[in-house]
């Protein structure tokens, strides 16, 4: 299911207010979504000697990974759907290198969701976020179809 127009300025609005600080966004989605799924944490080599909260806190390089994964969202978000060109490598890193499940990316995607829900509650009432949610979840089925295609069952 497609997003309107307004959804989608919605979408654009809301990342306009997340966008200047990606490193705090990140490092708090990625260091939730270890604490609230931990076989997550287990996907990263880089990652899983990280034991505390105040060790993932500590690490530069799990907020450097954060503001990674935003700044590709961020891209993504950005062409409203036409994402085929920035989706297809990152499903095939996705799919066959890290074989990340589509389930785990159901996760993060709520986790983002939640995380921009506290930081900017007066700019993300409910119709923002249900159009945020809509296009994770666009974005969300375009990787699993993608996956598929790679043979990876996701
Ligand atoms: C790397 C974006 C979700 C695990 C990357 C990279 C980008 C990226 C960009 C670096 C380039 C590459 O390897 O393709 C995303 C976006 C996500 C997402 C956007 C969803 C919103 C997840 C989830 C993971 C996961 C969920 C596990 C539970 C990994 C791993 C690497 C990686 C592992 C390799 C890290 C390293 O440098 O050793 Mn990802 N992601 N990612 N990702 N992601």
């Amino acid at each position: 299911m497609g997003l309107s127009d307004q959804e989608w300025q919605k979408v654009v609005d809301i990342w306009g207010k997340v966008e200047p600080d990606l490193p705090a966004h990140g490092q708090e989605v990625i260091i939730r979504m270890f604490q609230k799924h931990p076989e997550t944490q287990e996907r990263f080599d880089k990652f899983k000697n990280l034991k505390t909260v105040d060790d993932m806190k500590s690490s530069e390089e799990l907020k450097k990974h954060g503001t990674t994964v935003l700044t590709a969202l961020g891209k993504i978000l950005k062409q409203k759907g036409n994402h085929e060109a920035e989706l297809a490598p990152l499903a095939q890193t996705h799919a066959n290198t890290h074989k990340i499940p589509v389930k785990y990316l159901e996760f993060i995607c709520e986790i983002i969701v939640g995380v921009i829900a506290e930081k900017h509650s007066a700019d993300f009432g409910a119709d923002s976020q249900a159009a945020m949610r809509k296009a994770l979840e666009l974005f969300r089925n375009d990787m699993a179809s993608k996956y598929k295609e790679h043979g990876f069952q996701g």
